[in-house]
C-alpha cells in the first residue's frame, strides 16, 4: 500500500525569534525531525530538511517595545542564538532560513496576491479595539485585562496564561491597552478572511477518510475541528511589523503571522535550491511536517486550505505532532524562565550533545505529555549510555588493543551461542526501520540500544578476559564478533547520536559504513588495525546535576519575587470594633497528627493540641503540604469558630494561613516555639 516516493520534504516548525530554543521544542519537534531526516539520508533518499526563524507576530513587537529596541534587533539576536544552538546539537537542517528574508517577503506577498486576485478571500469590516493615545489598533496580545474565567489580572486578549483559557478580546473584564495603558475604544477596520468553511469538505475527505493512519492525537484534533464546523479566518492584522498586505488601501496592515509563517517553508526551499518546485509541486514528493501539538490546526487545517486555495501545491503526507514535555513536574514556560535552554546546555555541558539527544528521544512525548527531570537525565546517562553502550564499545576495543595490538583477529569456528547472537543481530534492521518509517522514535532508539545490549551480554557471557589464559583461538572469534557488533553500533547510532557514531567510526579507524549493512557480521575485516580507544560517555556526578537544579530553583525564586512585586494587594476590608476583634480566640497550637481525608484532593484531617484541649480539624491544605511535614509544626488556630461537619468529621476551628503571589499557602508560625494555648491578639 505504501507509495514509493521519489523525494522527501521534511519541515520543522519555525521557532519564534522572540526567545531561545528549549528542551520542550527539541523533544517535540527538532530531535525527531533530525532523526527522521538523518535516517532518510542514510537510506540514500532524496531528502531536504527545512527550517528557519519565524520573525513576525506580535510577541516579537512586544518584546522589542519592552526592551526599547527595534523588532529587527530582537529577531537578529534570537535568530543567531537559535541557529547556532541547533548546529551545536547536530540538528542537520539543509537550510535554516528566516521569514524576514527578501525571498520570503516576495513569496508570501505573491501568494496572498494570487488568492486576492482570484477572489479567494472575503473582505470584511469589523469593530476592533483601538488605542487612541498610541494611535494604533490593538492586536489581541496587546489587550490586557481581568480573566473572565479565573478572575486573575493580566490576561491577554487571546489567552489567560494563569488558567490557560482561550479568550477573545471582547471577553476581558476592564480591558486596557498594553501599549499605553489607556482604555481602548472600538473602531472599524477592514480585513481579509480565508473562508476555511469552503475547504471543509475537501479537508474531511483528505484527513478523515484519507489519513486514518495519522497519530491519534493529530487525527483527533482535526476531527474535532472539522466536526465543530470551520469559520472564515482573518489573514491580515493592523500592525507595523510583518509583510505588508499587497493591496491598495491596506496601509498599516500586514499579513497575519500564521498566514506568512508556513509559506516560510516554501521560501526557505527556494533559498536552498533553484529546483524547489520539484519538492513542492510533484505528487512524487512526500511532505512531512514535524510540529508540537499546539500547531496542529495551522498545519492540518489552515495551511492546507491555503495550499488548496492557491492550487498546484502538494499537501503533507503526515504531520507527526508530539505532545508537550514538562520540566521537573511543571509546564515549561519562556516567560517564567522555567526551561532548560539549549544554548545554555551546550555551554554548561560541553561534549554532552548526544546525551541530551538520547534523553529527549528516549523520553519523547510521542503519545502523551512527559516530564524531563535532571535525575532521569543523570540516570539514563549513567545506567544506559555509560553502563551499556559506552561500556560495551570500550571493552571490545580495549581488549582488541591489549591482546592483538589493535589488529582485528579472524573469526574462527562458531558456537551455537555465537549463532544465536548473530541471529539476534539480523533482526534489528527490520524493526528499527519499521519504527523509524512510522515516527516511533522511542521504539527505534530501543532497537539501536539493543545492539549494545546484545554486545554487552555477549561479552559478559563469553568472558574473553578469562578465556585468554586457556583458549586463545576462541578469544579471537569472540572479539571478532564483538567488533562486528561495535561496527553495527556505529551505523544504528547515527540518526540518534551522530557525534557518538562518528567517534565509534574513528576508534574503529573506518571511514564509513553503509546503513543497508546493518546486521552484517563482516563489516570489519580481519587484519584491519583499529584506532585509539577512548571513553564514549562519562559518568555524571551529583554535583553537576545539583548545579542545574540550583539554576532552576533560582528561576523559581526570581519568579516568586517578581509575582509578589506585581500582585495587586487586596483593598482593606471595612473597619470592625475592638470588641468585635476581641471575640476571635486565636491560639498557638501544635499539630499532633495529619492524614489525608479519603477520596478528596484538598482536605487534611488534623489533630491539634490547642493548649485548651486536643481536637480535630479539617483543613483544605493537602495540595500544599504533605501530612508528614505538618506533624510537630506550630500553627495559629481560630478556636472559637462555629464547629462544622466536613466529610463526616466535626472540625472545631480553623488554621490561619498566608498566601504567596502564586496562590500557594504558607504556614503562619511563631518565630520561636511557644507553649500550645498561647493567646494571639
Ligand atoms: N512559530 C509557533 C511555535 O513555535 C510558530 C510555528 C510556525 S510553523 C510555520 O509554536
Ligand atoms: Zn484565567
Amino acid at each position: 500500500m505504501a507509495k514509493d516516493y521519489k523525494r522527501y520534504l521534511i519541515t520543522s516548525a519555525l521557532p519564534y525569534a522572540n526567545g531561545p530554543v528549549h528542551i520542550g521544542h527539541l523533544a517535540g519537534v527538532y530531535v525527531p525531525s533530525d532523526i527522521y531526516t538523518r535516517y532518510m539520508r542514510l537510506k540514500g533518499r532524496d531528502v531536504i530538511s527545512i527550517c528557519g526563524s519565524d520573525e513576525h507576530g506580535v510577541p516579537i513587537t512586544i518584546k522589542a517595545r519592552k526592551e526599547g529596541v527595534t523588532p529587527q534587533q530582537i529577531v537578529d539576536r534570537y535568530h543567531n542564538i537559535i541557529k547556532n544552538a541547533f548546529e551545536g546539537l547536530g540538528i542537520s537542517f539543509d537550510i535554516y532560513s528566516r521569514t524576514s528574508s527578501p525571498t520570503h517577503a516576495k513569496t508570501a506577498s505573491d501568494f496572498f496576491r494570487k488568492l486576492y486576485d482570484e477572489g479567494k478571500f472575503i473582505e470584511k469590516s469589523s469593530m476592533q479595539y483601538y488605542d487612541e493615545e498610541a494611535k494604533t489598533f490593538l492586536a489581541d496580545r496587546y489587550i490586557v485585562g481581568t480573566c473572565p474565567r479565573c478572575q486573575s489580572e493580566g490576561a491577554y486578549g487571546d489567552q489567560c496564561e494563569k488558567c490557560g483559557s482561550t479568550l477573545s478580546p471582547d471577553e476581558l473584564i476592564n480591558p486596557r491597552s498594553a501599549v499605553s495603558g489607556a482604555v481602548p475604544v472600538k473602531r472599524e477596520t477592514k480585513h481579509w478572511y480565508l473562508p476555511l468553511d469552503q475547504h471543509e469538505e475537501a479537508l474531511r475527505k483528505w484527513i478523515l477518510e484519507g489519513h486514518k493512519e495519522w497519530k491519534s492525537n493529530v487525527y483527533g484534533q482535526c476531527k474535532s475541528w472539522l466536526d465543530g464546523g470551520l469559520l472564515p479566518r482573518a489573514v491580515s492584522r493592523d500592525l507595523d511589523w510583518g509583510i505588508p498586505v499587497p493591496v491598495e488601501g491596506a496601509e498599516g496592515k500586514v499579513l497575519y503571522v500564521w498566514f506568512d509563517a508556513p509559506i516560510g517553508y516554501i521560501s526557505a526551499t527556494k533559498d536552498l535550491t533553484p529546483d524547489w518546485e520539484k519538492y513542492w509541486k510533484s505528487e512524487d514528493t512526500k511532505m512531512v511536517h514535524f510540529i508540537g501539538k499546539d500547531n496542529i490546526v495551522f498545519h492540518c487545517i489552515v495551511f492546507p486550505s491555503m495550499l488548496m486555495a492557491h492550487g498546484g501545491y502538494i499537501l503533507p503526507e503526515n504531520v507527526p505532532a508530539n505532545e508537550f514535555l514538562n520540566l521537573e513536574g511543571d509546564k515549561i514556560s519562556t516567560s517564567r524562565n522555567w526551561a532548560v535552554w539549549l544554548h545554555e546546555y551546550l555551554e554548561d555541558m560541553p561534549g554532552k550533545e548526544d546525551v541530551l539527544r538520547y534523553v529527549l528521544c528516549a523520553n519523547a512525548p510521542e503519545t502523551k505529555d512527559n516530564d524531563f527531570t535532571w535525575k532521569d537525565y543523570q540516570a539514563r546517562n549513567n545506567n544506559e549510555l555509560v553502563a551499556v553502550l559506552g561500556n560495551f564499545v570500550n571493552r571490545a576495543l580495549v581488549l582488541t588493543k591489549k591482546y592483538y595490538d589493535g589488529v582485528v583477529p579472524a573469526c574462527g569456528e562458531l558456537t551455537d551461542y555465537d549463532r544465536e547472537t548473530i541471529a539476534e543481530m539480523s533482526q534489528i534492521k527490520a524493526s528499527l526501520e519499521a519504527n523509524l518509517e512510522n515516527y516511533r522514535f522511542r521504539e527505534a532508539l530501543k532497537d539501536a540500544m539493543n545492539v549494545a545490549r546484545i554486545g554487552n551480554k555477549y561479552l559478559a557471557d563469553t568472558e574473553p578476559w578469562k578465556l585468554i589464559k586457556t583458549d586463545t583461538e576462541r578469544v579471537k572469534t569472540i572479539l571478532n564478533i564483538a567488533l562486528q557488533i561495535t561496527a553495527n553500533l556505529a551505523i544504528v547510532c547515527e540518526p540518534f547520536m551522530p557525534f557518538t557514531a562518528a567517534k565509534i567510526l574513528k576508534m574503529l579507524a573506518v571511514e564509513h559504513l553503509d546503513w543497508e549493512r546493518i546486521g552484517d557480521m563482516s563489516l570489519i575485516e580481519a587484519g584491519h588495525k583499529i584506532g585509539e580507544p577512548s571513553l564514549l560517555f562519562e559518568k555524571i556526578e551529583d554535583d553537576v546535576i545539583q548545579k542545574q537544579l540550583d539554576k532552576l530553583e533560582a528561576a523559581k525564586q526570581a519568579n516568586l519575587a517578581a509575582a509578589a512585586a506585581e500582585a495587586p494587594v487586596e483593598p482593606q476590608k471595612e473597619n470592625i470594633s475592638f470588641d468585635d476583634f476581641g471575640k476571635a480566640d486565636i491560639r498557638v497550637s501544635t499539630i499532633l497528627s495529619a492524614e489525608r481525608v479519603p477520596k478528596t484532593k484538598k482536605l487534611l484531617h488534623l489533630t491539634v493540641d490547642t493548649g485548651i484541649d486536643t481536637r480535630e480539624l479539617v483543613s483544605g491544605i493537602a495540595e500544599f503540604f504533605s501530612p508528614e511535614e505538618l506533624v510537630g509544626q506550630q500553627v495559629l488556630v481560630l478556636v472559637n469558630l462555629e464547629p462544622r461537619e466536613i466529610k463526616g468529621i466535626l472540625s472545631r476551628g480553623m488554621i490561619l494561613m498566608g498566601e504567596d503571589a502564586t496562590g500557594k499557602l504558607v504556614l503562619l508560625q511563631p518565630s520561636s516555639k511557644v507553649g500550645s494555648g498561647s493567646i494571639v491578639g
